[in-house]
C-alpha cells in the first residue's frame, strides 16, 4: 500500500464544472453514464497534462471525449486510473459504466441495503461509482437522473431539488434532481427504495420555508418523530448561536440498515444508519434518543462547517470534523445538562481518544500521512478536534469566536478550504495570534500537565508551577515536541469551599474563576493578597486535553467534591478520588492481599445520595465508578484480572454499605417512572439514570425485593431505558433461571425489530460472567446475526472485545484468536469495518509479556492471511512496526 503525504498536495489540473448523471437501476448491475463539463485549472499554465479520473471496480462501456468516441488507443486504464489527453482548456468527457451495488458488501460507493439502493461515497466512494476527479477540492454543480423498476423503488432520490419526473412505459420510472450548490463527489448521495416518509416545514430566519422529509421502511414510520424534532431543534439552534441559515428548499434524511459509521450529511439528502435516526420509548434507550439527537444536529450543521465551506484535502479532515463535532456538543449541552454533557464527553475522551493516542495510530488533529483515508475518521480528528476547537473558544471569548467563524464562513462560502485558514479567521476576528497555538494541530500525543503550588504565608501569596510535555508518538520523539498553548481555568477555594478572588502579581483587578494561559515547558503565575492558604481547582470544564497531575489527597478531593463551585469539577473530584481507591485496590490484588475499600468512597458517595437536592443525572455520574477501559488506559501496564476484581470488589462492598440509600432512591424514582409517561428530556433521563445506577448496584446483593423489583421493572415498562437496565442486570446476575427467562421474552418480543435485537445482542456480549466468548460464538448462529450488517457486528464483536475485557482478555488467548478470525472474514466482506474492529489487538503494549505475546501473533496472523485491503493492512502493519 502507498502512503499519501501532506506535503505532496497539488491543486487539481483539472476543474469539473457540472456534473450530469444517468443512473439505470436494475437487479443484476447498474448502469452510470457521466457528463463532466471540464476545464483546464486556470490557476496552473496553460499547458494541458494528461487528465487522470479516478475510478475503481468500474466496467468501462463507452468513452468520448467532446462528442469523439475514443477507442482502445486513446485512453489508458489501471485498476484505479483513467488517463485521457485533452487537447484543449475546456472539453467534455462522457462515460458509460457498468457497477454491481447488489453485491457491494462493502458498503462504500452505490450498494444495496434491506432492498433499496443507497450510497456512501465519503471519503473516496465516488470513484467506486464512475469515473471522476474524487478529490474534495473539485467542486460541481450536479444534475442526477435516476431511473428503476417504480413498483420496487417508488421514491427516487438524489441532492438538491426535485426538477422532473416520469414513466418509461415498461413498469419504470426516473425523476431528475438538480443540486444549483457546486459540491465535492463525497457529498453526492441517490436512493431508490420503498419508502415512507414523514414531513414537515420549518421556516427560516428569513421566512423561508423549508420542506422537511425523513424517509425511513414502512414499519419504522412510528418511530421518526424524534429526529425530526431534533432536526427542527437543530435548524433554530444554528441560526441563533452560529447565525447560518439553511439553503435549499427541501431537507431530507433517509435511513438504512447497513450502513458504516453514524450517519453522512450529503447535500440535502443525508443518509442516516437506522440506530441513529429510530427512536421511540418502547424501543430506544435514553441514550439512543439523546445519541440520535445529537447526530441528528452534528449532520445538519455539517450543512454549514463542511459542505459550504469544504476541506481542501482528507488532511484537513478535521476542519469540518472536529468544528462539527464542537458544534453539535454546545448543541447538545443546550438541550440537555451542560455539565453532564461534558462529564460524558470527557469520560470519553480519556478512556478512548487517550488511548488511541497512546497507541500505534496515533496521530495529529491534522495528520500528515495516511494509507488509507478511511481508518483517519478516528476519535483524535472527531473528540481531539473538537477539544481543540473548544480551547479557541475559549482563548478567545464567545463573542470573538462567534465573529471568527462568521468571518470564516463569509470569506470561504464556495471554497474547499484548510485548517490554517479557519485559524486565520479567528486570529483577524480577534486579533489574538494563534501561532505557537497551531501546535495543537500537527503535535500528536496527549500533553502530560504536572502542577504544584506553594504558599508563603508572610507575603500572602500562592505560586502555581504548571511543567508540560508531550510522550513519543510514532514519527514524533518526545524532546522533538514543542510546548503547546494550554488553557487552564481554574479557581483557588478556602477553608470554607468559598472560591477566592484571583489576582496576579501587577494586576489591577481580581475574579473568582480565571484562565490562565501556560505556554512554556515550564511556568509559574503567583496569585497576590491570598490570605490563607488555599486548594486549587484546577483545568475546570476540562478546559484542554491533557493529563493533569496535582498531588491531591483524599479528604482534598472529598473536598472539592462538596464545595468546587464548578459542577465538572466537583465530578472531576469524584473520579479522582475513585481512581485513587481502585488503584489501591488493584495493588493488593496483584500483591495478592485481602482487598479493603477506603472507607471515605463509602461516604463521599452516601453524602451525595442522601442530598435530594441535588442535579439527579450528576448523582448518577458521580456513582458510577471509572470504567475497566479507563483504569486500563491509564495502567503502565494493565493487569486486566487485578482491574476488573478490583472494581467488582468496590461495586460489592458500596452496594453493602450504601443499600438503605440506594433502596431508597430506587424505589422513589420507579415509582415516578411508573407513574409518568415517557418524556425524552433532561429531567426524565436523570431520574432513570440514577433508578438504574440504583438497580445495577442493589442486584449485586442476593436481596429476593430487589429481584422481584428488577422483574417488575423489566416486565412492566413502558419504555426500553428501564427494560433494557433490568434485562442487564439479570443477565449480569447469579439469577439463572430468570436471566434465560428473561433473555427469551425478550427476543420473543422484539426479534422483528433488528434495533432492538442489537441491544440484546450486546447486553449478552458484555457479560463479564465466566464463559464469555462461549456465549458469544453460540449468538453468532442466532438467526438474527449476520456479520454483513454493521450495527451486528459492532453489537455483538465489537462489544465483547471493547467491553467485556475479563473474557476477551483470557489468558488463553482464545479472545484475541476469534477477534483475528472475524477481522480476516470481514477484510473480504467490509475493509472498513474489519480495520475498525481489529483496534483493540493493537494495544498490545498496554499488557503484560504473556499477553503481549498472544496478541502479537494474532496481528501476525492476520497479516499472513492472504490478500488484506489497504484498510486492514495499514492498521495491522503500524501496530507490529
Ligand atoms: N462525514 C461522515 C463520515 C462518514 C464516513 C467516512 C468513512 C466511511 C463511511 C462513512 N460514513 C460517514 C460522518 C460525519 O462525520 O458526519
Ligand atoms: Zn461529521
Amino acid at each position: 500500500s502507498k502512503t499519501i503525504y501532506l506535503k505532496d498536495y497539488q491543486a487539481p489540473d483539472y476543474l469539473i464544472d457540472e456534473t450530469h448523471l444517468t443512473f439505470e437501476l436494475f437487479e443484476d448491475h447498474t448502469q452510470v453514464h457521466a457528463q463532466l463539463v471540464m476545464r483546464r485549472n486556470p490557476a496552473l499554465s496553460a499547458e494541458l497534462p494528461a487528465l487522470v479520473l479516478d475510478g475503481q471496480q468500474l466496467e468501462l462501456l463507452e468513452l468520448k471525449l467532446d462528442d469523439r468516441e475514443l477507442g482502445a488507443g486513446d485512453y489508458q486504464l489501471t485498476d484505479s486510473t483513467l488517463t485521457v489527453q485533452p487537447t484543449q482548456a475546456s472539453f467534455v468527457i462522457d462515460s458509460t459504466v457498468r457497477i454491481h451495488p447488489e453485491s457491494n458488501t462493502a458498503l462504500e460507493g452505490l450498494y444495496k441495503s434491506s432492498g433499496m439502493f443507497c450510497t456512501q461515497c465519503e471519503a473516496e466512494g465516488f470513484r467506486k461509482i464512475t469515473y471522476y476527479l474524487d478529490r474534495p477540492d473539485v467542486m460541481s454543480s450536479f444534475t442526477t437522473t435516476l431511473s428503476g423498476d417504480k413498483q420496487k423503488y417508488p421514491i427516487l432520490l438524489s441532492n438538491g431539488n426535485p426538477v422532473a419526473s416520469g414513466e418509461e412505459g415498461d413498469g419504470r420510472h426516473w425523476a431528475t434532481w438538480e443540486d444549483p450548490f457546486k459540491k465535492p463527489a463525497y457529498l453526492f448521495a441517490l436512493v431508490a427504495g420503498d419508502l415512507w416518509c414523514v414531513e414537515d416545514t420549518f421556516t427560516t430566519i428569513s421566512a423561508r420555508n423549508v420542506t422537511l422529509r425523513i424517509y425511513v421502511e414502512p414499519e419504522n414510520i412510528d418511530k421518526v418523530q424524534h429526529a425530526m424534532d431534533s432536526l427542527k431543534k437543530s435548524m433554530k439552534w444554528d441560526e441563533e448561536v452560529y447565525g447560518r441559515e439553511y439553503d435549499l428548499d427541501i431537507f431530507m434524511i433517509v435511513a438504512v440498515n447497513d450502513f458504516n459509521m453514524g450517519a453522512m450529511e450529503n447535500k440535502g439528502l443525508n443518509i442516516f444508519n437506522s440506530s441513529a435516526v429510530l427512536a421511540r420509548a418502547e424501543t430506544a434507550t435514553d441514550a439512543a434518543h439523546q445519541r440520535v439527537e445529537a447526530i441528528v444536529a452534528h449532520e445538519y450543521f455539517h450543512n454549514w462547517s463542511g459542505n459550504r465551506v469544504t476541506c481542501r484535502d482528507w488532511f484537513q479532515l478535521s476542519l469540518k470534523e472536529g468544528f462539527t463535532v464542537f458544534r453539535d456538543a454546545a448543541f447538545s449541552a443546550d438541550m440537555n445538562s451542560a455539565t453532564v454533557k461534558r462529564m460524558q464527553d470527557v469520560a470519553y475522551l480519556r478512556t478512548h481518544q487517550f488511548a488511541e493516542d497512546a497507541g500505534p495510530m496515533a496521530h495529529p488533529v491534522r495528520p500528515d500521512a495516511y494509507m488509507e483515508i478511511s481508518n483517519f475518521y478516528t476519535l483524535t480528528i472527531y473528540e481531539k478536534g473538537s477539544e481543540v476547537l473548544r480551547m479557541i473558544h475559549t482563548l478567545l471569548g464567545a463573542e470573538a469566536f462567534r465573529k471568527g467563524s462568521d468571518l470564516y464562513f463569509e470569506r470561504h462560502d464556495g471554497q474547499a478550504v484548510t485548517c490554517d485558514d479557519f485559524v486565520k479567521a479567528m486570529e483577524d476576528a480577534s486579533g489574538i495570534d494563534l501561532t505557537q497555538f497551531k501546535r495543537w494541530y500537527t503535535q500528536a500525543g496527549t500533553p502530560r500537565l504536572a502542577v504544584s503550588d506553594s504558599y508563603d504565608a508572610a507575603a500572602k501569596t500562592y505560586t502555581l508551577t504548571f511543567t508540560q510535555s508531550c510522550p513519543e508518538t510514532p514519527g514524533q520523539s518526545e524532546s522533538s515536541k514543542l510546548p503547546f498553548v494550554i488553557p487552564v481555568e481554574l479557581g483557588l477555594l478556602d477553608a470554607q469551599g468559598n472560591d477566592l478572588p484571583l489576582r496576579l502579581q501587577d494586576e489591577a483587578a481580581a475574579g473568582s474563576n480565571r484562565v490562565l494561559s501556560v505556554t512554556e515547558a515550564q511556568q509559574s503565575f503567583t496569585f497576590v493578597d491570598v490570605a490563607e492558604k488555599p486548594l486549587p481547582s484546577l483545568l475546570r470544564g476540562f478546559s484542554a486535553p491533557v493529563k493533569l497531575s496535582f498531588a491531591y489527597d483524599r479528604d482534598q478531593l472529598m473536598f472539592l467534591m462538596q464545595h468546587d463551585s464548578d459542577g465538572f469539577n466537583r465530578w472531576e473530584a469524584g473520579q479522582q478520588l475513585s481512581v485513587q481507591v481502585l488503584q489501591e485496590l488493584i495493588g493488593q490484588h496483584q500483591r495478592g492481599e485481602a482487598l479493603v475499600l477506603d472507607a471515605r468512597l463509602v461516604s463521599a458517595l452516601r453524602t451525595l445520595l442522601q442530598d435530594d437536592t441535588l442535579d439527579q443525572a450528576m448523582v448518577a455520574e458521580m456513582l458510577s465508578l471509572p470504567g475497566e477501559a479507563y483504569l486500563t488506559e491509564i495502567s503502565d501496564v494493565a493487569d486486566v484480572d487485578a482491574i476488573h476484581g478490583a472494581r467488582e470488589f468496590a461495586r460489592q462492598q458500596l452496594a453493602d454499605a450504601l443499600f438503605e440509600p440506594l433502596w431508597q432512591r430506587y424505589q422513589a424514582n420507579r415509582e415516578v417512572s411508573r407513574n409518568t409517561p415517557y418524556v425524552a428530556e433532561a429531567e426524565h433521563f436523570a431520574r432513570r439514570a440514577l433508578q438504574n445506577i440504583a438497580l445495577s448496584y442493589l442486584m449485586l446483593g442476593d436481596k429476593p425485593e430487589v429481584l422481584a423489583a428488577a422483574l417488575d421493572q423489566f416486565e412492566n415498562s413502558d419504555n426500553m431505558t428501564e427494560r433494557l437496565t433490568a434485562l442487564a442486570v439479570l443477565v449480569n446476575s447469579p439469577f439463572e433461571a430468570e436471566r434465560s427467562k428473561a433473555l427469551e421474552a425478550f427476543a420473543e418480543q422484539f426479534k422483528d425489530n433488528a434495533l432492538v435485537m442489537d441491544q440484546w445482542f450486546s447486553v449478552q456480549a458484555a457479560s463479564t460472567l465466566p464463559g464469555g466468548l462461549a456465549r458469544v460464538q453460540a449468538l453468532m448462529e442466532h438467526p438474527a446475526f449476520t456479520l454483513k450488517n454493521p450495527n451486528k457486528v459492532r453489537a455483538l464483536i465489537g462489544a465483547f472485545a471493547g467491553q467485556n475485557l475479563v473474557n476477551f482478555h483470557a489468558i488463553d488467548g482464545s479472545g484475541y484468536r476469534f477477534l483475528a478470525d472475524q477481522v480476516i472474514v470481514l477484510n473480504a466482506l467490509n475493509p472498513q469495518i474489519a480495520s475498525r474492529l481489529l483496534a483493540p489487538l493493537t494495544r498490545w503494549r498496554k499488557y503484560g509479556a504473556e499477553r503481549q505475546e498472544l496478541m502479537k501473533a494474532e496481528l501476525e496472523r492476520i497479516l499472513a492471511s492472504g490478500e488484506l485491503s489497504p484498510d486492514v493492512y495499514e492498521v495491522v502493519s503500524k501496530s507490529l512496526a
